[in-house]
């Protein structure tokens, strides 16, 4: 397995955002990546690979320019320790108070957009693994604002990606405890790419906007859009049944690649999440996800306690045939 990661991540140190109208501590933490890294490694998942560049042009094929100029300006704006609580109601491109900005957010989640393009540029026949272990995360992010500590959509993009080389389909199969509602918007008229979602039921858990299973996709892509949500505490007798349903869906659909959009915060230990995944879980998830046999792109979201991380991730990988 190759691994896309890069350290310029560990400048990024976000501690602060607002829930229900309190400052909080922040967990979207550099250690939370890092503990996963210094595991794989000692696990002998050592073939570290780090980004080159991309043009962006990628980042607009999902991303529109207002918005990615906004961030820019915004970033730029501020002095080092600033850490810019945005406005959430018309006045900043943003759909929560979660999502601070620091001066160096731009530069930061434009290179883990380079990390998931440099993984997307190598998946494929003779490498069927590649693990972007990338923050910030994306699936929060829609066309034009960020949320849930998300400001780039890494997976929508490497999607887009993959289908202007010449892929024909993709499945997003996304196992972050919350919806991503920034995926699924960004392909929801489409049926060139499949998304399908298993997270915490939207009626008690962010973002509450979308994840019901009512959401199928319209036009084209109706019956491409697939929300598995789960009630507080699932276990992995509830989890795995819907993980094999998701499973026969994307082997149906036979894509070219799959894009998997992990996050841990599955785990039974995660300070954000709400399940009771337990470690051996994710041993079963990965033996369930590569029986698919296909050309697989993992891409790095949630998971916020760092020692539950390394423990789901090398479960994970270890298992992933
Ligand atoms: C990528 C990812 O996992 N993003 C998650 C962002 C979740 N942030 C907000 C969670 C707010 C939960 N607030 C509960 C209020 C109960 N007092
Ligand atoms: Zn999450």
């Amino acid at each position: 397995m190759k691994v896309v990661y890069d350290s310029l991540h560990s400048n990024y140190r976000p501690t602060k955002e607002i829930d229900n109208g309190k400052f909080v501590d922040n967990p979207e933490k550099p250690e939370r990546i890092d503990a996963i890294k210094e595991v794989l490694i000692l696990h002998g998942f050592d073939n570290l690979v780090p980004p080159s560049k991309f043009p962006m042009s990628y980042v607009y094929m999902v991303h529109d320019e207002i918005y990615v100029e906004w961030l820019k300006k915004k970033s730029s704006s501020l002095s080092k320790e600033d850490e810019y609580i945005t406005e959430v109601f018309g006045y900043d491109m943003c759909f929560d108070t979660g999502t601070p900005i620091l001066q160096n957010t731009f530069e930061v989640a434009r290179r883990a957009v380079d990390a998931v393009l440099t993984a997307a540029s190598i998946v494929g026949s003779n490498t069927n693994l590649v693990y972007t272990l990338t923050r910030p995360p994306g699936h929060h992010a829609t066309r034009n604002l960020c949320g849930g500590y998300c400001y780039f959509n890494n997976a929508a993009i490497a999607a887009s990606y993959l289908l202007k080389r010449g892929a024909e389909r993709i499945a997003i199969l996304d196992l972050d405890f919350h919806h991503g509602n920034g995926t699924q918007e960004i392909f929801y008229d489409t049926d060139l790419v499949y998304y399908i979602s298993i997270h915490g039921d939207p009626k008690i858990f962010y973002p509450w906007i979308s994840g019901k299973e009512s959401e199928v996709g319209e036009g084209p892509g109706e019956g491409f859009n697939l929300n598995l949500p789960l009630p507080p505490h699932a276990d992995w007798d509830k989890y795995s049944e819907a993980l094999s349903y998701a499973i026969r869906e994307i082997n149906d659909y036979y894509p070219d690649i799959l894009i998997l959009s992990l996050g841990f915060d599955t785990h039974s230990e995660d300070p954000v999440g709400k399940f009771s995944l337990v470690d051996e879980n994710y041993a079963k998830m990965a033996k369930m996800i590569s029986k698919l046999k296909l050309a697989t792109l993992v891409v790095q979201e949630g998971g916020y306690n760092p020692r539950a991380n390394a423990l789901a991730a090398v479960n994970f990988f270890s298992n992933f045939e």
